[in-house]
């Protein structure tokens, strides 16, 4: 599994590593903040990986600050998005990675 660099980067190099792995996909997963709706760079991304592989996992994340309302906002935002880009949405993940992070350390805690 490789983690690549998001795009949309500060450093133009970061996305290029990003594009470097487009040829390689056996499957993909896609990352959106839930704080901000899919960009124009994230959209151009997808576009390129959708000759690359049929198989993508939408995963939301950054869902901690938001209300169940907003949450079920922005992932219907983004569905219509990804569906207007021909893309079929199965489901998007909605998930936390500071909440299961928090868990993890708490687990590993009791444990010692
Ligand atoms: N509130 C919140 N913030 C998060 C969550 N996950 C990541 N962040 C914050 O988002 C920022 C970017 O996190 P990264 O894990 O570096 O994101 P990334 O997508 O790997 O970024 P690049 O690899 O640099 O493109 C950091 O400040 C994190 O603390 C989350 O679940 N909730
Ligand atoms: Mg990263």
């Amino acid at each position: 599994m490789v983690d690549t660099p998001g795009v949309g980067s500060t450093f133009l190099h970061n996305t290029e590593t990003t594009y470097e792995f487009l040829d390689h996909l056996d499957a993909a997963l896609f990352l959106m903040s839930a704080d901000v709706p899919i960009s124009q760079v994230e959209k151009e991304l997808l576009d390129t990986i959708k000759g690359s592989t049929q198989k993508i996992f939408f995963v939301l994340n950054k869902i901690d600050n938001l209300t169940p309302k907003e949450i079920e906002e922005i992932a219907a935002f983004n569905r219509q998005v990804l569906e207007e880009m021909e893309f079929t949405v199965q489901k998007i993940w909605p998930i936390s990675a500071r909440e299961a992070l928090k868990a993890k350390t708490a687990n590993n805690d009791v444990q010692g």
